[in-house]
């Protein structure tokens, strides 16, 4: 028997354990372990049913999503469940953790269920582009109801075990011994007739009004349905359990789950999932390195990123400072927090007492000595470096040794900011983005000389603040914001040769953005790129002439669209369309038409050269890094899986022939595809290739 699964035999029960670390995925060793373990309990006259349970902190989290993309090995996972289901003994799942897709399926081939406090049940495999493959969505319909095992299936979100238990999931709640209660519960199966398997009968399918009430539920859905092929599959399949005999169910079933895991939407999301796990972990990082408590913190600056910051901290139940210049900007930050709050709890997602508790623990301050007792101070004052380092230098002389000093700074350098702090080694970049208290992303920027206890400090805090960090280095713009720019200025630059906003907006929304760079800009306020292209002298002939029109954006109800009487959608506006017309006459660009093709291609491909670039020069560690960068800081849209998983799935050849044809057409010279993306190209390779050598490495 495999190794991951041990086999014993206690009072005539027999006990399957399943012990894989991490968390108990059911690898081919696992399948063919728990289908032996079956067998020998069986073939044991003196064993008179099994109990089966994980180690650790897991019951079974699901397939091995790392087989996916290999050869499918025997035993499949659908064949050990009909086994158990076929099984003459009694078989008892005890789940003391998570039972997540095929190992709630895998306990669904037993005959009963207990779970213990801290179990979670859950089938989350939409989140990974597919659908449960053995079974789940034709049993739990029939266990727990059409109408409540569809909203489960599609949102993917586990119940604890008390739902469990309600649903009718688990037969029980053991707030003791659970092994001891599984094995009292075969002894009590295996002393009357053999409960029936799920597949036998169609449990409440049959019930009154199950169909219509599955309907209704499958109709709330149709908007996702149309968007994510795994939840129109997830639909089908749960309707199937009605139509369908559960063989040829079955069956379709898993035929929608391996046309799902081939489609590179799959891929993609599955990429996500592992990129967003191997960017926690730290490049060059020692073993040895602890974070600090962080006990209170203070942010500086009360303005929208100031003040987003520090509800991060009230979010999380870490008390914290957040300190202003002047009683009257301070005043104002903790209005627009108290608002947000408010809204929140007219929506119904907060409650009162919350509301109530995270305002408390936001304490408001004016002058920078009130900074002297946190342990962390994040600086959100205005983007100039001079200002950052005179506060950088007060800091170092008013906190406390290690108290970690991090600035929230989009673009400008830390290592200055550090060498100004005079305490180098705890310096470094913790950059939110916008709106701070929603976003995911932290970029953790490693400055020069940070020490791997602020950098272990600012990743701990991270998780707390339940942010997605990914570790980057010091440059301009970082990560996202070095990429953005390039994609920016090819927005303007496709202005001038004959794109309209709409247009190019078009391009990206189609690509799967949730919003267009001019829709962005508009919402955003077209004056932050003004102020920031004023302070390094650069320009942007159409983002400035729009500014100098008066025509900051959405609040000013005119910026790349009109939007009269404050509608939110812009339309697209003559006036602009003028102007753009005469910024390509000044400029001598011919205007032509120019296809959403070349659009799209112009907006993606240069940020993908720059995130060469930027491996390249080490910025970021790994492929993945950029990815989880874009995906939870700009809404790169998931199930293309980041801009460098994306540049793969398309070819590393194909990007570099067309970034080397439009830098041809534009006379750009930053188009030419950058040395490292020239090389994997020639070698036909991809950025994955990287990602193995950084994780061998
Ligand atoms: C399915 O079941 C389909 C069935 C149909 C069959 C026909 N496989 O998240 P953590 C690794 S689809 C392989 O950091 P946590 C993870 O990569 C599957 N590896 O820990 C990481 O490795 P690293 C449906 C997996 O405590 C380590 O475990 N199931 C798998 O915060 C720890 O993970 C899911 O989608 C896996 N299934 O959370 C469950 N799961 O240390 C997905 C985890 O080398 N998993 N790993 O980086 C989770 O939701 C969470 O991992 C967790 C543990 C709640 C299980």
């Amino acid at each position: 028997m495999a190794g991951t699964v041990s086999y014993r035999v206690e009072d005539g029960i027999a006990v399957a354990t399943i012990d894989h670390a991490p968390v108990n995925a059911l690898s081919a060793d696992v399948r063919q372990g728990v289908q032996a373990a079956l067998a020998r309990a069986l073939a044991d006259d003196a064993v008179i049913g099994l109990v089966l349970e994980g180690a650790g902190r897991a019951f079974v989290a699901g397939a091995d999503i790392t087989e996916f993309g290999r050869p499918p090995v025997p035993p499949a996972l659908g064949e050990v469940i009909l086994a158990m289901q076929a099984s003459s003994k009694p078989l008892v799942a005890a789940i003391q953790g998570v039972a997540f897709g095929g190992g709630l399926e895998l306990a669904l081939g037993c005959h009963a269920r207990l779970v213990g406090p801290r179990a979670q049940l859950g089938l989350p495999e939409v989140k990974l582009g597919i659908l449960p493959g053995a079974g789940g969505t034709l049993r739990t319909p029939r266990l727990i109801g059409a109408d409540r095992a569809l909203p489960m299936i599609a949102s993917g979100e586990p119940v604890d075990a008390r739902r469990a238990v309600e649903l009718g999931l688990a037969a029980a709640l053991i707030e003791g011994d659970l092994l001891a209660a599984a094995k009292d519960t075969v002894r009590q199966l295996a002393a009357g007739p053999l409960p029936a398997p799920i597949d036998a009968d169609r449990g409440r399918l049959d019930a009154p009004g199950a169909r219509e009430a599955f309907e209704k539920a499958a109709e709330a859905l149709a908007r996702r349905a149309a968007e994510e092929p795994q939840v129109a599959a997830i639909i089908q399949s749960v309707r199937n359990s009605f139509d369908l005999p559960m063989p040829a169910a079955l069956q379709a079933e898993r035929d929608f789950f391996v046309a799902l895991r081939d489609d590179p939407r799959s891929k993609a999301l599955r990429h996500v999932f592992f990129a967003e796990r191997e960017a926690a972990r730290i490049p060059g990082q020692p073993k040895d390195a602890r974070a600090r408590p962080v006990a209170r913190a203070a942010v500086l600056g009360a303005g929208t990123m100031g003040g987003g910051i520090a509800m991060n901290f009230a979010n999380a139940g870490i008390p914290v400072r957040m300190i202003e210049t002047d009683a009257e900007a301070l005043a104002r930050g903790q209005k627009r927090i108290a608002e947000i709050y408010a809204v929140s709890v007219k929506r119904g997602s907060l409650t009162e007492e919350a509301r109530a508790q995270r305002l408390a623990l936001i304490e408001g301050a004016v002058g920078l000595e009130a900074a002297s007792e946190a342990d962390l101070v994040i600086e959100a004052v205005f983007e100039e470096l001079e200002l950052k380092k005179e506060i950088f230098a007060k800091l170092g002389t008013i906190t406390k040794p290690g108290t970690v000093l991090a600035s929230n700074t989009s673009y400008l350098d830390i290592d200055a900011m550090a060498a100004a702090s005079g305490r180098a080694d705890d310096v470094l970049g913790m950059h939110f983005f916008s709106p701070a208290n929603v976003m995911k992303l932290l970029e953790i920027v490693r400055a020069e000389k940070t020490s791997p206890t602020a950098l272990a400090t600012a990743v701990d805090i991270a998780r707390k603040l339940k942010k997605v960090p990914v570790v980057v280095g010091v440059c301009y713009g970082f990560v996202g914001n070095r990429m953005l720019s390039r994609r920016t200025a090819q927005a303007e630059r496709l202005l001038l040769e004959g794109a309209s906003p709409a247009e190019v907006d078009k391009a990206l929304t189609d690509f799967g953005f949730r919003m267009g760079p001019f829709a962005m800009a508009d919402l955003a306020g077209l004056d932050i790129g003004w102020r920031i292209r004023k302070a390094n002298g650069t320009r942007a002939v159409v983002a400035d002439a729009l500014c100098e029109a008066g025509r900051l954006g959405q609040k000013t109800g005119r910026g790349y669209y009109a939007y009269p009487e404050g509608a939110r959608t812009g339309q697209p506006d003559a006036e602009v369309q003028a102007l753009i017309e005469r910024a390509s006459a000044a400029q001598g660009i011919a205007r032509r038409q120019i296809s959403q093709q070349e659009i799209t291609e112009r907006l993606i491909y240069p940020m993908i050269n720059e995130g060469a670039r930027i491996l390249e020069e080490g910025i970021a560690a790994r492929p993945g890094d950029i990815d989880v960068v874009w995906l939870y800081g700009y809404n790169w849209p998931a199930w293309k899986g980041g801009p460098m998983h994306h540049a793969d799935a398309v070819g590393l050849a194909k990007v570099a022939e067309r970034l080397s044809v439009y830098a041809a057409q534009t006379g750009d010279a930053t188009l030419q595809p950058a040395p490292l993306l020239a090389r994997l190209a020639a070698e036909g390779q991809g950025f994955s290739a990287l990602a193995a050598q950084a994780k061998a490495a």
